[in-house]
């Protein structure tokens, strides 16, 4: 059954997507040098522009398009600011005969890639005025879910699509749906996972360059560039193209989802990918650059909030810990001489991080509560601790992989953080987490497992991640680890100062 091997998966992350060499059919392509000569021309010039691929290319931009058109176009090109970002340019009258296009001029390295789609009748009018009156709602918004719910509803309703998702990724780069919102009845994906390897990590960079993308039908023709090559055989890099066909194998993933059209806009918190807003429609569905731009724009407004809420949080979780170590340390001074009440301690612990057992052992009192392993795995799993010459906090999201064979499976637990104290004691805390369940279902169509060309399927690659998740916990935040250091710290000066209180008594 399961005969995915790693070797399939990284196959699919060698797979040059910027290379592919073709365009889609709702726009073409000229790759021009700085001296506005068209070196590669896509072979959809005839349909979109009037004016055929063959005419166009070894020409002066200069001798085809109309002096007024140019001076547009080197006034901008001039003023190009970063390369990534280019420039765009909506409804222009490019012939001067009242066709209307949108266009999009990128640099890379010594040519530029301009790119024309015809302006359609039935578009939203000004969409940065959609993204503008959505900001005061963004910035109110409560938390993440209230977040991604706005986001969803604002590109459901400015594009149409038939499903609109907030899709976040996890440390391990598989991702989870926080929002959707849906036309009609089709079947939720709300809460659903999908693994890592349903996009690449060649993808994944390439969105954090070009931040937004559309596949207008998957079973649209798609243009080739011509010739491919650049005169010293270098492949045309399609990475900042706004109309570059994608990958093969991801139309097939779309048509095996029941997805004629799609449409992704990266979420970039802090410089790297947090998510994407995904949207799907059933039938071919194109939404035009200029609102495709205002989205990108939106999406660049939406990481920027969520980072904010993400730094709150971080700071109210460190709040909390801080005002456990306030009542643990008044509890320890209330009980010098007597044994701390460890089930206290553990209360106010489990206040400032999210658990679902504690078990601590503190100047050789024992303690242990909710799901944990036995006192003799404790102490094996504070001895791995110490080997692994950790005397900051210990995380692990699966302890299976990080301790093999400490804590039967038959537990239930899936990781831990570790909180080491004084380690020739063998003094600590450990924080544990259930192992979850990875009940998550595909959703969308039962495809072959394999492609004809024996590729993989991504069927195939969602089972064979169902195989890889077994044993994780939900995993551990920068905020949790932030939480258990203050604790450690805390932990830690109350017994060096019960120590030394001891000591003093003894002598
Ligand atoms: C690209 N995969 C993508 C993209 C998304 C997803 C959003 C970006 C392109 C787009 O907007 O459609 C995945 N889409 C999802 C997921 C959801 C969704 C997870 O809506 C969940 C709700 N894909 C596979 C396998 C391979 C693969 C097995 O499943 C490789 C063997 C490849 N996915 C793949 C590739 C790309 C991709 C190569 C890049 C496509 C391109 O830009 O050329």
């Amino acid at each position: 059954r399961d005969t995915v091997t790693q070797e399939m998966i990284d196959a699919c992350a060698q797979e040059q997507i910027q290379f592919l060499g073709h365009v889609q059919d709702f726009g073409c392509l000229l790759v021009v040098t700085t001296q506005w000569i068209v070196r590669n021309a896509s072979a959809n010039c005839g349909a979109i522009l009037g004016l055929e691929s063959s005419a166009l290319i070894a020409q002066r931009l200069t001798d085809i398009l109309p002096a007024s058109t140019m001076h547009t176009l080197r006034g901008k090109v001039q003023v190009m600011g970063r390369a990534d970002q280019g420039i765009r340019l909506f409804d222009v009258d490019v012939f001067g005969d009242g066709r209307g296009f949108d266009i999009a001029i990128h640099r890379d390295g010594p040519v530029f890639l301009i790119e024309f789609e015809r302006k359609k009748s039935d578009r939203v009018r000004d969409p940065g005025a959609v993204v503008q009156s959505l900001v005061p709602r963004l910035v109110h918004a409560e938390d993440q879910d209230e977040l991604c719910a706005i986001a969803t509803d604002a590109v459901w309703a400015l594009t149409g699509f038939d499903r609109v998702m907030v899709y976040r990724f996890e440390p391990d780069f598989s991702g989870v749906v926080l929002a959707e919102t849906l036309s009609g009845a089709g079947a939720s994906y709300m809460g659903h996972r999908f693994p890592a390897s349903d996009i690449p990590p060649q993808a994944r960079a390439l969105y954090t360059r070009n931040l937004i993308r559309i596949i207008a039908d998957v079973d649209a023709q798609v243009h080739p560039i011509v010739p491919p090559h650049a005169p010293n055989g270098v492949p045309t890099d399609l990475s900042l193209s706004i109309t570059r066909a994608v990958s093969p194998i991801h139309l097939q993933y779309l048509r095996n989802m029941g997805v004629r059209s799609s449409m992704s806009a990266s979420i970039l918190v802090e410089g790297a990918l947090w998510g994407m807003i995904a949207c799907h429609h059933e039938q071919p569905h194109y939404v035009d650059y200029e609102t495709r731009s205002a989205i990108e724009l939106f999406a660049r407004l939406l990481a920027y909030e969520l980072g904010l809420r993400a730094r709150q949080e971080e700071s109210r979780q460190g709040a909390t810990a801080l005002e456990a170590h306030e009542r643990i340390s008044i509890m320890f001074e209330s009980a010098t001489a007597a044994t701390p009440d460890l089930a206290a301690v553990a209360r106010e612990i489990g206040r400032a991080v999210r658990v679902d057992g504690i078990a601590l052992r503190v100047g050789g009192h024992y303690h242990a509560s909710g799901l944990v392993p036995s006192a003799e795995e404790f102490g094996t799993l504070m001895d791995h601790v110490a080997r692994n010459g950790s005397s900051r906090v210990f995380s692990a999201d699966n302890l299976g992989q990080v301790c093999p064979g400490t804590v039967p499976q038959e537990r239930g637990i899936g990781g831990m953080l570790a909180l080491p104290i004084h380690s020739r004691r063998g003094d600590g805390v450990i924080l544990f987490r259930r192992e979850m369940t990875q009940d998550l279902i595909w959703a969308g169509r039962p495809a072959k497992e394999k492609l004809p060309d024996g590729r993989l399927s991504p069927r195939t690659s969602f089972s064979a991640w169902r195989e890889q998740r077994r044993g994780f916990c939900e995993s551990w935040t920068a905020g949790d680890l932030a939480a258990a250091e203050v604790l450690r710290v805390s932990l830690l000066e109350i017994t060096l100062r019960l120590s030394a209180e001891r000591d003093r008594r003894s002598t």
